[in-house]
């Protein structure tokens, strides 16, 4: 079965499904790279205005492939082609939609937060649980947690790795639109359709502009996140986060 799905909604809307639904659509590198890959295609076909990305099955993405992060290790370094997938994501010039039902964990919820407009169903259940795996937000979702929440609703949810729902992430000021469950791809296929008929230059000053507000004089802080999450991979609470996930058993720390 195909990790990404593709398929053009109207003439200037692209739609990606991620699709590894039994688990929970889970990103790992195959997907990561199949995802990069289409926003690369997307970005130089003149004739597609805005992506729609949205899970299968009625999930977002439960987070990284936790058996994959099992085997990554600190010395995988700035070589490990996620990086590379990931920065590629995070580049994409055009309207990106993130249309969230269901889980949207960790990496998922990073992936969400990448997006220019996030849609939440608003029973959706969105979080950073890395910090149960002894791990941190690698691919920037710690910080624009931070530039959009704050220090002490970015500490809660970081620390403590809780989860919120879709209705306290619009509340909150993470999404753009909150809807019914199951109704937040149709949301977000309505608002990317209005967008195709923008004006693309336009459209791709406005989203730089933005993100040079809010992310683009950050970027020291989102390569200190990227290189503390790269050495907690090394770490013996990595370890034992993972095998407790795995045994379904609460985790046993020792700051190792
Ligand atoms: N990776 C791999 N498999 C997963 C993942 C995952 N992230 N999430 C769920 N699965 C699998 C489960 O192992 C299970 O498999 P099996 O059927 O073989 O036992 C299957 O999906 C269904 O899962 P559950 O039985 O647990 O289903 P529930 O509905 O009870 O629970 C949850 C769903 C809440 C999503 C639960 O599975 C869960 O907590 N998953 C882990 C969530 C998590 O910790 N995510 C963070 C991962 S770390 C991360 O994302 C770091 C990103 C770093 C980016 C770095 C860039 C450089």
């Amino acid at each position: 079965m195909t990790d990404l799905l593709e398929s053009r909604h109207d003439a200037g809307v692209v739609r990606l499904t991620l699709n590894r639904p039994t688990v929970r659509n889970a990103l790992n590198t195959d997907l990561l790279g199949a995802l990069a890959s289409a926003l690369d295609r997307a970005a130089q076909d003149e004739t597609v205005r805005c992506v729609v990305v949205h899970g299968a099955d009625s999930h977002f993405a439960a987070g990284a492939d936790i058996d994959e992060l099992a085997e990554r290790s600190a010395s995988d370094g700035p070589g490990d082609p996620r990086l590379g997938h990931w920065q590629r994501i995070q580049r994409f010039p055009k309207p990106l939609i993130a249309a969230v039902e269901g889980y949207c964990l960790g990496g998922g919820c990073e992936l969400a937060l990448c997006a220019d407009l996030l849609v939440v169903a608003n029973d959706a259940q969105l979080g950073q649980p890395e910090i149960r795996l002894g791990l941190i937000p690698g691919a920037g979702g710690l910080q624009r947690l931070a530039i959009t929440l704050g220090k002490a609703r970015t500490m809660h949810l970081v620390l403590t790795g809780e989860r919120i729902s879709g209705g306290q992430a619009y509340d909150w000021g993470l999404a753009s639109q909150c809807c019914g469950h199951g109704e937040a791809l149709d949301t977000a296929l309505a608002t990317a359709e209005r967008l195709a008929e923008g004006p693309p230059l336009a459209q791709r000053l406005a989203k730089q502009a933005v993100l040079a507000v809010t992310e683009t004089s950050q970027q020291a802080a989102f390569e200190l996140g990227r290189r503390s999450f790269e050495l907690l991979l090394s770490t013996d609470d990595k370890a034992e986060g993972i095998a407790a996930f795995r045994d379904k058993r609460p985790p046993s720390f020792s700051g190792k």
